[in-house]
Order: structure tokens, then C-alpha cells, then sequence
């Protein structure tokens, strides 16, 4: 499902190709040598369904959209309430709207600033019908009252010359036919609108058979665009109004009313069960409706204008596996989820994130999905857990991946100056490590440690402001070559993103991505000649893997 910028509610947004204003191409459309089709829409999201279905053109109705404001067909609904609601309709198309004008609003001066107002906010047509104000529905009652054919036509005058654009339509809808005054007083009545410089005749009927409507265009015959509206008479195929010339078809009311019997159902359905089981599949969801919405080019506009927004950090948090090694404690939760002194451990990194001000947080879940619920986080679901690795997992909030952005497992704990030096450290690509590795366990073999050498050892008289530059990161270094051990938390700049967003993509392609760990992704990207910054650190972390840990994470809280 495509979703659409933002519209000039004239005419289409800027291109090279020259654009048609709006009531240029419902002109086009009543022109056209072959029958077209309107649909119906009523508020702004079935404008766009309406459009996305690949329908050139909108009628507004007032039946719909009457019945959208929960009011009846009688102008019970202002014309200015009318006008609110195709503005929404125009702002979300870029395909031409003739609205439904009733009888004008009113008298000739009604009409002249309602025309005056539809151009100013869009809309490509009005069709006024030959009734009284108040109108009522067409379908409703027998032998309606018509205006009076003098009155009339001075309406269409005044409508014509009110025009801003000199493409907007004026359609003339004739009801002799639906109030029972016969084919010769339509004829009378649409020669009469016609001379009166209407762009179009709307001849409406409420027979089952379309055998009036062909009719009067068989004795009509090229004079000027005919539209008609076979809601009764929607047996006749189309083939025949197409044979007789006619000009435009409209599908008058058929969205509100298969609104209306979803909208039952589902309410009935709900109301009933006091569930909503069962009910997701066969509903619109939510992200169709952001989609229908473009809720993409907002986020998009967000990185262009709002001050905060570039410069602000993001964080991923990898917290995709179970932590067997924790055996019944991860049972029935990730070991992100275990309980460190009364909250889990994947809180008190979000806290240490938050309090660093960072609170765009994406937390990659695996392993007992549902058990991982924070508020305020974007949650993403590495469903093949168990069978892929880091890489997999980290694709999964791909999008996130720009700007600053920090990244962490789950199950690691770290002091706060810990983040605020590596937010503080230039770079495109930045790893904590642990010069003091050794301290926890001599034995670097002892548990699946992420070892790192580096071009320059920790010294103590190492100074914050010397470059080290990473040179290999993995699991089975001689003791004497390692430098320390990646603490599982890396920040990137954008372009350090990017670099690293282009790589996943080339293990994507060349099908090493999916069990890849982030150990293998540096080193890739080392291998490609991509410089990575290390910040050594002497303890102050942890990860936890196992009850021991867990045991010291109790004492370094
Ligand atoms: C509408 O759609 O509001 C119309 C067409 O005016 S009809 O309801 O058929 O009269
Ligand atoms: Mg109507």
C-alpha cells in the first residue's frame, strides 16, 4: 500500500512533468471520449482508499457524507461542516473531487460563495440539483418539489461566474425523472441548465432497470456531458450507458454503507464476546492505518526540522536469548527479564539510558517474547531466535540504525560514567572495553568472552584524548595478546551507521548475515579497513550469564 505526500490542495505537489490542476482533470474526465468512474468517499481516509483503488475521481456525496456526522440527508449538516470535511478529503488526493452540493445552500448568493469556497480549498466540481432547501434524498418519498426552472438556471449563472479556475465544473442535476414529472420536462430542464452554461447534466433516476436513464441519453444525445448515478438500477451493465455515450458513472454511496456493515459487525462482534479474539485477521490494522496516514514522511520531516531529533541518541538493546546457562531461572523469562534487586536487569539499563537522556530505546526480543514488556519502548521480535545470531536480531531495528545511536546487549550492567564517556568520545565506531578483564577471571577461555586487541595496550598513563584503534575482536586469543574485553555496548555515528548498515547488507547478500554475531560484523568491517575506536575502562560492568553473576550483580547494585 502506497502512501501519499502531502497535496497543494489545487493542484498535484511539484514535479518536472507539467501538472493538471484538480478541475482541470475532472474537466478532462467529463470530456473524456471513454464513460469514466467516480467513487464515493466521505471523510479524508475513504478519499484515500478511494484513490489508492486507482479511481481518477471522488464524488463527495451527501448522502455519505452525511451520514459519516451521523445526520440525516437534509441538510442538517452546515455547508461550512461540509466544506471542514472535503477540505481533509482534498488535502489527502491528488485525484479531483465534485462535490455534492444539494440544492446550493440555498439561493443564487448561497451558491456564489460556496463555489467561491470549494475552489479556495480544492475541490474540482459542485453538482446542484433542481430542488428546494432543504433538500431530502432523492430515494425519499414520492413527487418532490423542483425548483423553479428560471430560479434555477440563474443559480448555474451565478455558480459559473463565481468560479475562481476557470476549469472548475458546474454539474446541473435534473430530478424531473425521480419526481415523477416525465422525460420530456428532464429534457426541458436539462436544455434549460445547459444553455445556462452547466459543464454537465446529472440525470437521476430511481428505477430498477436503467431503461429511463438510457433514454434520455439516446434523445439527448451529445449536447454535453451526461453523469448519472446507477445506485437502483445497478443491474443494467455498464456496457449499455457506455454504448449511449455516456460521460461519467457515479458509485454513489457504496463506501459508507460497506463501512456501515463492518462497522456493525465488528462493534456487534466485540460487544458480544467481550473479546477481541478472533477479530485481528479480519480487520485493517494499525499499521495500514499509519501507512494510510504516511506516518513515514512525518518521521522523515522529523529528521529535517525538529532541533532535537538529528542530534538525538538512539539506543538498540539486544535482549533476543534465553540465558540456558540460568537454567530454571530463565524459564518462563529472558534473562534480560531476571529479577536484579527487585526490578528487572533490562529496566535498570533502560533507567541508565534514560538518565544519560537517551530515550529513543528499540529492545530486540527472542525468547519468551510476551515476558519482555517495558513502557515506552520500541519493541522488535527476533522470532527465529534460536537458529540465528546477533546479526539477525540487530537487523530487526535496521532503521534505527542511523543517527547517534548506541548499542547494547540486555544483560549487561555498567556504572553511569561508563555511557557518558563513550557518548563523550568522537568516533564512528566506538567500543567499551574492559582493560581489567582479567580481574573477573584470569582465564580468558573461561566463559564466551568478546576479547579485543588493540593498536595501543591500556597504560595507566593512558590519556582520554590518544586514539585507540581496534585491530581484532573474538574469542580465542593467546592471553598475551588481548587488551581487554568488549563490554557488549558500542556507539555509532551516523556514518558509522551507515557503515555499518551497508555491511549487514553485504552479509545479507552474500548469506552470512543470518547467524553472524556482532563479533563477526567488526571484525568484517576491520577486515574492509573501517577504523573502530576502543575506550578501555577498568572494571564497573558486568554481564550476566549465569547465577554467579547474578550474585555479583546483587553486590554492584
Ligand atoms: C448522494 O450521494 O448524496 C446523492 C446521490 O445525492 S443519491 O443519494 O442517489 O441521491
Ligand atoms: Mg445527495
Amino acid at each position: 500500500m502506497s502512501s501519499l505526500p502531502p497535496t497543494d490542495p489545487v493542484s498535484e505537489p511539484m514535479s518536472k512533468a507539467p501538472t493538471l490542476t484538480k478541475s482541470a482533470k475532472l474537466k478532462a474526465l467529463l470530456r473524456s471520449p471513454e464513460i469514466e468512474f467516480l467513487m464515493e468517499a466521505h471523510d479524508g481516509i475513504s478519499a484515500k482508499i478511494v484513490e489508492e483503488a486507482g479511481f481518477k475521481g471522488i464524488w463527495a456525496s451527501g448522502l455519505a457524507m452525511s451520514a459519516a456526522l451521523g445526520v440525516r440527508d437534509s441538510n442538517e449538516a452546515s455547508w461550512t461542516q461540509v466544506l471542514e470535511m472535503l477540505e481533509f478529503m482534498a488535502d489527502a488526493t491528488r485525484i479531483p473531487i465534485l462535490v455534492d452540493g444539494d440544492t446550493g445552500y440555498g439561493n443564487f448568493n448561497n451558491l456564489r460563495r460556496a463555489v467561491r469556497k470549494l475552489g479556495q480549498r480544492g475541490i474540482a466540481g459542485i453538482c446542484i440539483e433542481d430542488k428546494l432547501f432543504p433538500k431530502t434524498n432523492s430515494f425519499i418519498g414520492e413527487g418532490q418539489p423542483l425548483a423553479d426552472i428560471d430560479e434555477f438556471c440563474g443559480k448555474i449563472k451565478a455558480g459559473k461566474d463565481s468560479q475562481l479556475d476557470d476549469d472548475f465544473s458546474v454539474i446541473a442535476r435534473v430530478e424531473a425523472l425521480i419526481s415523477g414529472w416525465g422525460m420530456e420536462e428532464a429534457l426541458k430542464r436539462a436544455a434549460a441548465y445547459h444553455e445556462a452554461g452547466a459543464d454537465g447534466i446529472l440525470i437521476h433516476s430511481k428505477q430498477r432497470d436503467g431503461v429511463e436513464i438510457l433514454d434520455f441519453l439516446k434523445e439527448w444525445g451529445n449536447r454535453c456531458p451526461v453523469v448519472i448515478v446507477p445506485t437502483t438500477y445497478y443491474q443494467t451493465p455498464t456496457d449499455e450507458f457506455r454504448e449511449v455515450g455516456t460521460s461519467i458513472v457515479i458509485w454513489a454511496n457504496h463506501n459508507i454503507r460497506a463501512a456501515t456493515t463492518a462497522m456493525r459487525e465488528i462493534s456487534r462482534r466485540i460487544h458480544r464476546d467481550q473479546s477481541l479474539s478472533g477479530v485481528e485477521d479480519g480487520i485493517a490494522s494499525v499499521k495500514e492505518l499509519f501507512e494510510l496516514a504516511d506516518n513515514s514522511e512525518l518521521a522523515e520531516a522529523e529528521k529535517m526540522y525538529l532541533p532535537n531529533s538529528q542530534g538525538e541518541t538512539k539506543a538498540i538493546i539486544l535482549a533476543a536469548s534465553r540465558g540456558k546457562e540460568m537454567a530454571e531461572l530463565t524459564e518462563d523469562r529472558p534473562k534480560c527479564m531476571v529479577d536484579v534487586r527487585g526490578q528487572p536487569l533490562l529496566r535498570r539499563l533502560v533507567t541508565t539510558f534514560n538518565q544519560a537522556s537517551i530515550r529513543k530505546i528499540s529492545v530486540v526480543r527472542g525468547y519468551k517474547k510476551s515476558t519482555v514488556n517495558l513502557p515506552s519502548i520500541d519493541f522488535r521480535d527476533n522470532d527465529d531466535f534460536e537458529t540465528s545470531g546477533e546479526v539477525t536480531s540487530l537487523s530487526q531495528a535496521i532503521d534505527q540504525l542511523n543517527g547517534k545511536c548506541i548499542f547494547s546487549y540486555g544483560d549487561i550492567l555498567f556504572r553511569h560514567y561508563v555511557l557518558d564517556l563513550l557518548m563523550e568520545t568522537d568516533g564512528d565506531i566506538v567500543l567499551v572495553a574492559d582493560a581489567m578483564w582479567q580481574e573477573r577471571d584470569p582465564n580468558p577461555q573461561s566463559r564466551l568472552r568478546d576479547l579485543v586487541q588493540c593498536q595501543e595496550p591500556f597504560t595507566t598513563k593512558y590519556l582520554d584524548e590518544d586514539e585507540v584503534q581496534l585491530t581484532s575482536i573474538g574469542h580465542d586469543f593467546a592471553a598475551d595478546d588481548i587488551q581487554g574485553e568488549w563490554i557488549g555496548l558500542a556507539k555509532f555515528s551516523d556514518a558509522g551507521a551507515e557503515r555499518v548498515r551497508a555491511e549487514i547488507a553485504a552479509m545479507q547478500g552474500d548469506g552470512t548475515a543470518t547467524e553472524a554475531s556482532m563479533i563477526d560484523l567488526f571484525e568484517r568491517l576491520i577486515q574492509s579497513g573501517e577504523t573502530i575506536h576502543v575506550i578501555y575502562i577498568s572494571g564497573h560492568w558486568l554481564d550476566i550469564d549465569n547465577a554467579d553473576d547474578l550474585a555479583d550483580a546483587q553486590k554492584f547494585l
